[in-house]
C-alpha cells in the first residue's frame, strides 16, 4: 500500500486540534492537509468510545477522500466527577457553550459537588486509517491537576484549567512544544507517527 502524493489529511473539525496535529506529526515525507480541502467529508454521530470514535473518523475520511487519514478521539476525565466528561467533553454543558463557557461550567459543577479531588487526566485515542488497508490506533494520557479559575491563553478546550503534573503551570501558560511534549495527543501521535512511516506506506 502507498500513500498516494504522501498526502495525509487530518480529520478533525478543531482547529485547535489542527494545529497540535500538524506539529506533532510533521515529517519531511508526507504533506498534511486538513478538512478544509475536503469539506464534502460527512462524520457519522460519534459513539461512546474513544477508540471506536477515533477508528471512526479516521476510516470514513480515508474512505470518502482516498487518502490516508488521521484522526483522533479526545477528553478530560476527572476524578471526583468519576471520568466525566471523558467522551463527551466536545460536548459538555450541552450544546454551542465557548471553550470558556464549557470550563466555567466543569468549574461550577465541582464546586457545587464540595469536591474536594482536583485529580484529572486527559485521554487521548488517536487513529490512522490507510484506504482499502488496515487502521491503526494509539492511546497517551497526560495525568494532572485542575484549577480553581481558568489561567493562561494558549491552546483550546479545556487547557487554561489544567495544570500537568510536576509543572505548576496551565497548558494553557505552556508554549506549544512544551505541551506537545508530554501531552495526551503527543504521546498517541508520536506512536501513530511510527505507523506511519513505515517505508510500506511510503512511495
Ligand atoms: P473532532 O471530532 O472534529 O476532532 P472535537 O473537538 O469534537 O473535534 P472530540 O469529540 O475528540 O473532538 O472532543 C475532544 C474535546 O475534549 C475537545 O473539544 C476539548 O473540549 C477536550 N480536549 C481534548 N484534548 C484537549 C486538549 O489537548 N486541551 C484541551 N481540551 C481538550
Amino acid at each position: 500500500m502507498k500513500i498516494r502524493e504522501n498526502r495525509v489529511l487530518i480529520a478533525t473539525t478543531n482547529l485547535g486540534k489542527l494545529e497540535e496535529f500538524k506539529n506533532i506529526l510533521e515529517t519531511p515525507e508526507c504533506t498534511f492537509v486538513g478538512l478544509d480541502e475536503y469539506p464534502q467529508v460527512k462524520f457519522p454521530a460519534e459513539g461512546q468510545s474513544y477508540f471506536e470514535n477515533a477508528r471512526i473518523k479516521a476510516r470514513t475520511a480515508a474512505r470518502q477522500t482516498g487518502l490516508v487519514s488521521v484522526a483522533d478521539d479526545s477528553g478530560l476525565e476527572v476524578l471526583a466527577l468519576g471520568g466525566r466528561p471523558g467522551p463527551l467533553s466536545a460536548r459538555y454543558g450541552g450544546p454551542g457553550l465557548s471553550d470558556f463557557e464549557r470550563s466555567a461550567y466543569l468549574l461550577s459543577e465541582l464546586e457545587t459537588l464540595g469536591a474536594v479531588s482536583r485529580l484529572a487526566r486527559f485521554v487521548c485515542v488517536a487513529a490512522l486509517a490507510i484506504p482499502d488497508g488496515p487502521s491503526f490506533t494509539e492511546k497517551g494520557t497526560c495525568r494532572g491537576v485542575l484549577l480553581q479559575e481558568a489561567s493562561g491563553t494558549r491552546g483550546f478546550g479545556y487547557d487554561p484549567l489544567f495544570v500537568p503534573e510536576g509543572y505548576e503551570r496551565s497548558f494553557a501558560e505552556l508554549s506549544k512544544n512544551e505541551k506537545n511534549q508530554i501531552s495526551h495527543r503527543g504521546i498517541a501521535l508520536r506512536a501513530i507517527s511510527a505507523h506511519l512511516r513505515k517505508e510500506s506506506f511510503l512511495s
